[in-house]
């Protein structure tokens, strides 16, 4: 059903894991394609985009989990019928469903595609990107395998669907061989014309080879037939129809003779344009240089590789090793480089995207925390969301005030010092947003966290106003009294973060006072929060402590958990009850859930959050994000095998049916698996299929700081390991500040605590001091045998 091929795999039923994807992106766009050839590419120009539109009137909304395909989704097909006996099928397997002899969908780094046999023929479709403009590169093989000769119609079919209420038309295009449909992007306020006017409102489909004949109108395409079976296709040749003021289509048709093992190949281009030089240009530069194409696909794949993590892995678990050697840095990467498709991320989302950045490009970083901290206010407050461009402003939930930015600004800083040592940046002077004046980096963060410690009731507890992490948790302290357990304990683990970079940078005493607001944040959330097994998450506008035992729904939330851990609010008793509280009421054979048991109705003092379906996103789903939090904790309080039993679980599989239930190919984490396992069960689980999360940042952490314990300092680099105790051996090679570190971990017998030796010498403290830029090191690890 699923195969690991080094840096592919290649799934090979479309019907077992319907939804199984994989995505693409570069500079300009992403797209998201599914097995069975349903796909939703976005553009940025500068907001996302579509040229590949929905049949009807689309929302315009960010990316959202769990989203539907229907027959007429957008996708890219290839229809195949033979002339002779008329028989029809499509590749991949939309839409005619027509079932294959064999079957492949492969996902690999750079490339998305298939090999579909049927009735003799074979279709290979494979996309690529360039690397820095908004289109897809297909190339579509057909070989006869039916060993006599065979007379086909080739169709290659790409959804344009509904682009506009105000004008949309499309034709084929002799002089571009291609289809060009033209539409206008609807708007009313003639303030809006100076925007739209220069927007790629056209999309075109060009064609390395002349096609016999195309179809450009969609209704005229389906006919009686639908689009299983389209009226159009049963005809010897299209109609060469063109579309005016009705839904367009990019088809065309080629006819082929193919003697026995004959194949023929065929190169298209599908993208949006602002005009027809633009798409003349287009295809020039990728059909008129023989290379041209193949050049900007090996260019894409370099665009790729660029992505690499800082360590490759050898453990006793390939399905672990091929995802993080693999897929986790390039899905890093992607928020990184596109923050999410959004000219406005989320603040908390942009900090811990470029806190995965810098494990993987630590300049794009450092340079984004910078941009980030140049929208702080003079006060400290951080805005909702991160402007990303001029013409940008705060959207959908940035315009709910959340009151737990600044949180992220030492923790993610945190990493990126770990990783570089370069604590120049906190001496960097960046403005403040609102024209009072300019401060150095450090400055900017004692204010935040400045803020932090003013925006707190007369007890010490920090305030939710409409939403914290959770940004659904919206009617807890909407009236302005209702305060964030979480927030409380995180701005707890903030000051204590903080602290330790400053005590870093030499500033001893700002270090001493961030650690005594630390400890003494833990005294109050200890006092008000700690419910006798766990933490509360909240206090209400109403006083009312939620999270609690006496809760019937939404008892107990994992993040005051975690976070309570890393704060040090909680002891080694109060850990031991938490992490069995956790244990028994919100693990699942998925990891571990949000919150427990779903809120099954609305709760008007939490907020929407309860208003989801009980067991999706944050309502009691294994939210990965939350999930990563507790796991990364664990850690830090040596609960390895707690810790990895949670962290396997992030991950589709090994065994099949497991995979089968999540229905996602592992080569993304998603935002979250369902939840509601003990009410549920049926559909726990399930995978969201929405690659834009926060969790994957933290897995690289957990990895680096706990699991292989080779996380850097201002000394050098720190070897502790936390291996699971089933786990004899690992090995990491990991990049370091320019070196090469081949660390080699192993049990080994009568060794009582870790010992950690470079090229054969033993080191103190386990720190390998200062490793050089350009050299190589041996870097063996004996820790203790387990029990
Ligand atoms: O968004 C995420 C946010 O991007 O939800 C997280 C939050 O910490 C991230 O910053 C937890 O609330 O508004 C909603 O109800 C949604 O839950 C979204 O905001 C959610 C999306 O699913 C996108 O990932």
């Amino acid at each position: 059903m699923l195969r690991a091929r080094d840096e592919y795999y290649e799934l090979t039923s479309p019907t077992i894991l319907p939804k199984a994807s994989g995505f693409l992106w570069n500079e300009k766009m992403m797209i998201h394609v599914n097995c069975r050839g349903y796909a939703v590419a976005q553009f940025m120009q500068p907001e996302p985009a579509k040229y590949s539109h929905a049949p009807n009137l689309e929302a315009k909304t960010f990316m959202q989990p769990e989203q539907p395909y229907y027959a007429h989704h957008p996708g890219r097909f290839v229809f195949v019928k033979d002339e002779e006996t008329g028989e029809l099928f499509s590749a991949p397997y939309e839409p005619v469903r027509e079932p294959a002899d064999s079957y492949a969908f492969i996902v690999g780094k750079s490339t998305i595609g298939w090999r579909v046999e049927c009735k003799g023929v074979r279709v290979e479709m494979s996309l690529s990107l360039p690397k820095e403009e908004a289109m897809e590169l297909w190339r579509i093989k057909v070989t006869n395998l039916s060993g006599k000769k065979r007379k086909l119609s080739i169709y290659p079919y790409f959804t344009v669907g509904y682009m506009s209420w105000m004008n949309q038309s499309g034709e084929y295009r002799e002089d571009l061989q291609g289809i060009v449909c033209t539409s206008i992007t609807p708007y009313q306020k003639y303030q809006d014309y100076d925007k739209i006017k220069t927007y790629n409102d056209k999309t075109y489909l060009l064609a390395d080879q002349a096609p016999a004949a195309w179809e450009v109108s969609q209704e005229a395409f389906e006919g009686e037939g639908g689009i299983m079976r389209p009226s159009a296709v049963q005809e010897e040749l299209l109609a060469k129809g063109d579309s005016r003021y009705e839904t367009p289509l990019c088809a065309l048709q080629y006819r082929v003779e193919l003697d026995a093992n004959g194949e023929q190949a065929y190169r298209f281009i599908f993208g949006p344009a602002h005009n027809d030089g633009q798409i003349a240009d287009i295809r020039k530069r990728y059909f008129g240089d023989a290379d041209a194409f193949a050049a900007s696909e090996r260019e894409y794949d370099a665009y790729i590789r660029e992505g690499r993590g800082s360590i490759e892995i050898e453990t006793p678990d390939a399905d672990l090793d091929n995802f993080v050697n693999h897929w986790l840095p390039r899905q890093i990467y992607y928020h990184g480089v596109t923050n999410r498709l959004s000219t406005d991320p989320q603040t908390r989302n942009f900090l811990q995207d470029h806190m995965g950045m810098s494990y993987i490009m630590p300049q794009v970083a450092r340079k984004s925390f910078l941009i980030a901290l140049s929208q702080q206010k003079a006060s400290g407050a951080m805005p909702d969301g991160i402007i990303l461009h001029k013409d940008a402003e705060l959207k959908y939930i940035n315009q709910v005030p959340h009151t737990d930015h600044c949180v992220w600004l030492p923790v993610c800083l945190s990493t990126y010092l770990d990783e570089t040592d370069d604590y120049s940046i906190l001496d960097e002077v960046v403005p403040f947003a609102d024209g009072e004046g300019e401060a150095t980096v450090a400055e900017h963060i004692d204010r935040a966290m400045n803020w932090l410690l003013q925006d707190r009731d007369e007890r010490g507890l920090n305030y939710i106003n409409q939403g914290d992490w959770c940004d659904p948790m919206n009617m807890v302290g909407y009236k302005g009294k209702g305060v964030s357990g979480w927030l409380t304990i995180a701005t707890a683990y903030a000051f204590n973060v903080w602290a330790d970079i400053c005590e870093n940078a030499g500033r001893a005493e700002a270090s001493q006072e961030y650690r005594q607001a630390a400890e003494k944040t833990n005294e109050t959330v200890n006092q008000y929060f700690w419910d006798g097994e766990w933490y509360a998450r909240g206090i209400t506008d109403d006083n009312v402590t939620f999270g609690i035992s006496k809760d019937k729904e939404g008892r107990i939330f994992v993040n005051p958990q975690g976070w309570s851990m890393l704060s040090g609010a909680a002891d080694e008793e109060k850990r031991e009850k938490l992490v069995r509280a956790v244990e028994e009421q919100l693990e699942s054979p998925y990891g571990v859930e949000m919150l427990g048991p779903p809120y099954t109705a609305m709760r008007e003092d939490v907020g929407r959050v309860t208003q989801k379906h009980p067991g999706s996103a944050e309502n009691g789903a294994v939210y990965n994000h939350a999930a990563a939090f507790y796991i990364y904790a664990l850690y830090t309080v040596g609960k390895q095998d707690n810790a990895f039993r949670l962290l396997r679980k992030m991950l589709p599989g090994p065994a099949e049916e497991d995979i089968v239930q999540r229905g996602q190919l592992p080569v993304f984490i998603p935002n979250y698996y369902r939840g509601a396992y003990r009410q549920f069960p049926r559909t726990a689980g399930r995978s969201s299929h929405l690659f834009n999360t926060g969790t994957v940042p933290w897995v690289y952490r957990i990895l680096i700081d706990g699991l292989f314990g080779i996380q850097g300092n201002r000394d050098g680099l720190q070897v502790k390991p936390q291996l699971p105790s089933s786990w004899n051996e690992a090995k990491v090679k990991r990049t370091f500040r320019g070196a090469e570190l081949h660390v080699e971990i192993k049990r080994e017998a009568g060794v009582n605590a870790t010992e950690v030796y470079v090229d054969g010498t033993l080191v103190e403290d386990g720190i390998i001091r200062q490793p050089q830029a350009g050299k190589v090191y041996q870097v063996l690890v004996k820790v203790p045998q387990t029990a």
